[in-house]
């Protein structure tokens, strides 16, 4: 039986490797293509950081899964898939904004975002050097440090961090969206990576995050960071996040913010 702590030390080793890498290419110049639409860009790196993880697990664990944003999804012989997005926040890496990371999950289940259970997760922004760390029952950690969220917000209202899609379609029902937020929020952030818009909830830096029109890839690991530092996280039925929506806040605010949001879940 594999240990989270087993699963989160591999993961740490493995994501930092990666990062160091994507910023080395950085650094040597970027290659970008597009994707779905204009805005939604992919790099040489963000391909080549991901086959470096994907060789690295499979040589490590043969028996998982993998589930990751630039290739082919393949079926657990384990019980453990491992959800990876190689740079998340590349708009964010291509235009040199400090404010993106590797994100590495590996979780128990079919890989199934509305079943799997995340059991140990890294988010490292090799720009600032921080490795924000959970495993399931381990608790949230940056450095030494245990990772806590916000216990409530004051009477100007939350921190909300949150993102919009590359679809400039979606654009003007997220503006609307944004705008019913804003009665109970003191202030927005809008970091460009869900990964550590997550740990930022996680380590107490803003009080929520919510965003519509993620993948799993962007979440995994950063919602079991906030789950073991004490938050909630939700959004789509079941009390999941999902593409539908993902919302992560503390205890004390969790309930306001999904109340303004229900119209959308
Ligand atoms: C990004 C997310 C971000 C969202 C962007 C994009 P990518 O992921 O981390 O929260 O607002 O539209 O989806 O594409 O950089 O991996």
């Amino acid at each position: 039986m594999t240990l989270p702590t087993d699963l989160l030390d591999l993961a740490t080793r493995i994501a930092r490797e990666a990062g160091d890498l994507a910023a080395r290419r950085r650094r040597e110049g970027l290659e970008i293509a597009t994707k779905s639409v204009a805005a939604d860009i992919v790099t040489a790196a963000d391909k080549e950081v991901e086959a470096f993880i994907r060789a690295e697990l499979e040589r490590e664990r043969p028996d998982d899964g993998f589930y990751g944003e630039e290739s082919a999804a393949q079926e657990s012989r384990s019980g453990i898939t491992w959800v990876v997005d190689p740079i998340d926040g590349t708009v964010n890496y291509a235009y040199g904004i400090p404010a993106w990371a590797v994100s590495i999950a590996a979780v128990e289940g079919s890989a199934d975002p509305a079943t799997w259970t995340a059991v140990a997760g890294v988010v490292y922004n090799p720009v600032s050097g921080e490795m924000f760390r959970a495993s399931r029952g381990g608790g949230a950690w940056l450095a030494g440090d245990r990772l806590s969220v916000t216990a409530d917000v004051g009477a100007a209202g939350g921190l909300v961090a949150t993102g919009f899609g590359y679809d400039p379609a979606t654009h003007e029902p997220t503006l609307a969206l944004l705008g019913r937020v804003m009665p109970i929020a003191r202030d927005i952030r809008r970091i460009g990576a869900a990964s550590l818009d997550l740990a930022s909830v996680a380590s107490g830096r803003v009080d929520a995050y919510y965003e519509k029109g993620t993948h799993p890839w962007d979440h995994a690991a950063g919602v079991l960071l906030v789950e073991e530092a004490g938050g909630m996280v939700g959004g789509a039925p079941g009390g999941r996040p999902g593409a539908g929506m993902v919302i992560a806040a503390g205890p004390g605010f969790y309930g306001r913010i999904a109340d303004v949001l229900a119209p959308e879940l």
